[in-house]
């Protein structure tokens, strides 16, 4: 095959095209992830009152534990957003799934360019791309047309700009997107700091989008303004006479392609919509290859480094998720009034039907672990607290060795979920996790947060931290916890309320 056979080969055409389907599905799951917290921080705690931007007139409540992520949620139509009306599990999922593709799209692409030599007429080789750049630049702002003999097949301003997207913003959006993952974070605590903390990844990642949207406008605008008929005719048939039926063809093909694409992307949000499991059973059957060969390795640190200290915790902390009402659990309100005196927090063996009932003060005989870390909710919000509790292998160890057929963790709370998603009764909170986890050190029942009692809306008397994971796995409130063989046999199946009802991924890791 002649790679470099016409000015665009067949293959440059191609993943131009995929390119152009993907980055549409990463900006529409990326609006569904921005409306579940439509706001934006530097601040690492995300208090009421610091967004550098908001995309929601509400008004956040200043005190702690009275307003929850939950209820900032915006939906936005179908038309828009990948797949819409508050399905935060599915954008994410779908945004998983397009990276996957446009980071391997990417990497073909960048090998391709360097074997076919293609990369000479992207990327400069000479300072003199500076000042001739400006020349272009100049022309342009005085409405002017480079001669088509500039270029050749690109002037150096192109050269410039592509360069750029494909060499330090792509790269820039890849970082920034993972530096939101707690399994990175937990495993490359610098790198997230480099960053600015999760709101600086966030931020960033989104002035990254922003840019890259400026791009596009402008790529488009100059495509179709700047001898058009000759680029068309490059993108569409690879080269060739440049002639008025040649490109009326191509623009024809042009638009109809267009047109296709964005009918594609609408239907997938239908599609979603449709039947919101199949949409989450096929999305993860893609995306969990890429948590399983990249995030499932990644163990936290280990306290002992010290990656985070006391001087980073955070003055104010977000709340998902409130504390159980009289309904909801009159055990847990008559305990909370009372120094929380009888209540006890279930361990349990559910495959020989063992169990244990431990009070605070057995809770805190066991062995204590205590890290400073950040917790981050996976609509977006962050908060940097010490924590101190019992390591959850620990505590299991009451019961003695891990029973055979033993294969996850399951807690449950003595709350209610604040939201079910297809407007099922409430039920009470769980989440499931796998051993490699539990066994993580900072995998602990936590009792204390700064020193002091878990507040009430945190979690208290002991909530979960599984710091590698995002807050969905953190059961607050808990009531009990125990081994089980499968979480399939449990609720809907999938291993936690948020990946029930909001259809999260079981693997909380990204
Ligand atoms: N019982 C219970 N635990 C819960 C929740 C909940 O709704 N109920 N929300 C979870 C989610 S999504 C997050 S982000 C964290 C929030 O923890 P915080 O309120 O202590 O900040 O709690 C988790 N644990
Ligand atoms: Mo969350």
């Amino acid at each position: 095959m002649d790679l470099a056979g016409s000015d665009f080969p067949l293959w440059l055409r191609a993943q131009h095209l995929l390119n152009f389907v993907l980055m549409g599905m990463l900006i529409r799951s990326g609006i569904e992830m921005l409306s579940s917290l439509p706001r934006l921080w530097w601040r690492n705690d995300c208090a009421p009152g610091t967004e550098w931007l908001k995309f929601t007139r509400r008004e956040l409540p200043k005190e702690e534990g009275v307003y929850t992520s939950l209820m900032d949620e915006r939906s936005v139509s179908p038309l828009l957003s990948l797949p819409g009306r508050e399905n935060i599990g599915l954008g994410r999922h779908w945004h998983g799934l397009s990276v996957m593709f446009w980071v391997l799209n990417g990497i073909v692409y960048a090998a391709l360019l360097f074997a076919t030599g293609l990369w000479r007429r992207i990327v400069p080789t000479s300072w003199e791309v500076f000042p001739q750049a400006w020349d272009s630049l100049l022309m342009y702002l005085s409405l002017e047309t480079p001669d088509i003999s500039h270029f050749t097949p690109y002037d150096s301003l192109q050269m410039l700009g592509y360069t750029f997207v494909i060499f330090v913003l792509a790269p820039f959006q890849m970082l920034t997107g993972v530096a939101m993952s707690p399994a990175v974070r937990s495993r490359f605590p610098w790198f997230v700091k480099a960053l600015g903390g999760h709101q600086g990844a966030r931020s960033l990642h989104f002035i990254g989008l922003v840019i890259f949207s400026g791009f596009i406008v402008m790529h488009v605008s100059l495509v179709l303004l700047v001898h058009r008929d000759h680029n068309v005719i490059h993108m569409v048939f690879g080269g060739g006479e440049v002639t008025t039926a040649r490109a009326a063809q191509a623009l024809v093909i042009m638009v109809a392609t267009i047109v296709a694409v964005v009918v594609f992307w609408i239907a997938l949000s239908y599609w979603s919509l449709a039947d919101r499991a199949r949409a989450q059973r096929l999305t993860t059957a893609v995306t969990e290859v890429g948590r399983t060969i990249f995030l499932d390795r990644m163990r936290p640190l280990g306290a002992k480094k010290k990656a985070y200290t006391d001087r980073d915790i955070s003055r104010f902390h977000w709340t998902n998720g409130l504390p159980p009402t009289e309904d909801e659990s009159q055990l847990w309100v008559q305990a909370r009034d009372n120094d929380w005196q009888g209540l006890t927090i279930t361990v349990r063996d559910d495959i020989n039907d063992v169990e244990q009932h431990l009070t605070l003060e057995d809770l805190r005989a066991l062995p204590r672990h205590s890290y400073v870390a950040t917790h981050t909710c996976m609509q977006g919000w962050s908060a940097t607290s010490r924590w101190t509790g019992v390591r959850l292998t620990d505590l299991m160890d009451v019961l003695g060795p891990r029973p055979a057929g033993a294969r996850y963790l399951m807690a449950e709370s003595y709350g209610l979920a604040q939201k079910m998603y297809d407007n099922r009764p409430r039920e009470p909170f769980y989440a499931v996790i796998d051993l490699e986890t539990m066994a993580e050190e900072e995998s602990i029942l936590a009792y204390e947060r700064n020193g002091h009692p878990v507040d009430e809306h945190l979690g208290a008397p002991a909530r979960l931290r599984v710091e590698s994971n995002h807050g969905y796995k953190h059961v607050k409130w808990v009531s009990r916890i125990m081994w089980i063989h499968d979480y399939a046999d449990y609720g809907d199946g999938r291993g936690g309320t948020r990946e029930d009802s909001a259809l999260q991924a079981f693997n909380g890791r990204i």
